[in-house]
């Protein structure tokens, strides 16, 4: 008999469950949120677990100690006496409850995923040093958090430091917590998470808060063929103050200017779009008069940290941010992006024409287009006719890794 449904998504907290059902090869069910999760599961958090006879858990803690219990009582990842597995609980809760979250306030204003507030970053920041300090102490007198044998806690811990490494910790902070990076190495790498947490590449400086431009876009589309193409560029510069403006600079040269004018100027397209009937009209307009392959590429775009989105409103807004930052190429490209699934479940997809037949010097003008996976498509088959349709119309579900997905919002690039 099955031991239960795991409910389980990308997140951070699923991962560990994930890699001890894997590992131990449990016969656990995993699913993503459900009617008997919305029912059994009121604070609506991941991950949760329901046994067969309706033993119900929510707390990754929890759950994931619950399950290796189940598996082996005696497992070494438990420790080998009572004070090793209250060690193995100080340090994962410890993680858990303090690590995480602060990582994420600090992160999370920086990457446009939540409004930017200086204070609380600064209070993240200063907080998130201590923390690191008490991680390196032990890891510089000894090879693992507990005991001289890898536990539970280094595997659950150094999945909480994931997105630490992807975002704030840099070239400098690796030097000042050298035990932290080596034995996070280590324990990332090993069997047991490799193949369920996603490779991150480690950075040279903590990722820079990019303030979104404020001036509204125009809304119709031969304005923003006008003057809006006439937008600079925001300066990379750090933002020192919370509605820090990006100053005044002199017009860079966009590099796709280079290609001179296309046959097919995009501005009509953008008319064309914003005025007339999307699936009868727009569409169909498009692969006749815009899309030349030897001019123009079309591209898939996909967030890449799905897995961190929370509210479909506030993944629209990421959406938004992300295209103020990429007013500077208004003039080379025209895209739609969408938001599917619901709150704490969803994802950002879109498609993108693009001038030339590179992504790159289109998209990073704005600073966090590597947040972003680029995939070249082919306008000559059917089926990405039908995603580019799609994505353009949004009035679909969408299909993601063969599952449809309702979408809740979008946004237009033009
Ligand atoms: N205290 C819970 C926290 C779980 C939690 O916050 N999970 C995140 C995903 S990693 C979540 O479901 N967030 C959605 C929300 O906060 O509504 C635990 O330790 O498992």
């Amino acid at each position: 008999m099955s031991l239960g449904t795991l409910y389980a998504t990308q997140q951070t907290r699923s991962w560990v469950p994930k890699a001890i059902v894997k590992h131990f090869n449990l016969d656990v069910k995993f699913s993503d949120k459900d009617e008997k999760y919305h029912s059994n599961f009121p604070l609506n958090k991941i991950p949760a677990f329901i046994g067969p006879k309706g033993f119900k858990l929510t707390e990754v803690l929890a759950i994931s100690l619950y399950l290796i219990n189940l598996a082996d009582p005696k497992s070494k990842l438990l420790g080998k006496n009572a004070a090793e597995y209250a060690s193995i609980l100080k340090w994962s809760s410890l993680a858990n409850m303090e690590l995480l979250p602060t990582e994420a306030k600090v992160f999370r204003p920086l990457t446009g995923q939540a409004p930017y507030n200086k204070k609380q970053i600064d209070e993240g920041n200063a907080y998130l040093d201590k923390l690191n300090g008490v991680f390196e102490e032990r890891l510089s007198n000894f090879t693992y958090l507990v005991g001289e044998r890898l536990t539970f806690a280094d595997y659950f811990v150094a999945t909480t430091y994931v997105r630490g490494f992807e975002f704030l910790y840099g070239k400098e902070w690796r030097a000042k917590f050298p035990s932290v990076t080596r034995w996070y190495k280590t324990v990332i790498e090993s069997d047991f998470l490799k193949s369920i947490v996603p490779e991150v590449k480690f950075r040279d400086a903590p990722v820079e808060y990019q303030p979104p431009k404020k001036e509204k876009k125009e809304k119709a589309p031969a304005a923003a063929a006008a003057p809006a193409a006439k937008k600079e560029a925001a300066p990379k510069k750090p933002a020192a103050e919370e509605d820090a403006e990006p100053a005044a600079a002199p017009k860079p040269k966009h590099p796709l200017e280079a290609l001179g004018k296309p046959k097919a100027p995009l501005d009509e397209w953008k008319r064309v779009y914003s005025n007339e009937e999307t699936r009868e009209t727009a569409i169909p307009w498009f692969w006749n008069n815009q899309y030349d392959p030897e001019e123009w590429s079309l591209w898939k775009v996909d967030y890449k940290y799905n897995d961190e989105l929370t509210l479909t409103f506030m993944s629209n807004n990421l959406v938004g941010g992300f295209f103020n930052r990429l007013s500077a190429s208004t003039k080379y490209m025209f895209g739609c992006m969408v938001v599917y699934g619901e709150n704490n479940n969803n994802g950002i997809t879109g498609a993108f024409l693009v001038r030339g037949q590179d992504y790159k010097p289109a998209f990073d003008v704005a600073p966090d287009w590597e947040s972003y996976e680029f995939t070249k498509l082919d306008g000559s088959k059917d089926d990405v006719k039908k995603f580019v349709d799609n994505m353009f119309a949004w009035d679909e579900p969408v299909e993601v890794n063969g599952e449809k997905r309702e979408i809740a919002d979008g946004k237009v690039f033009k």
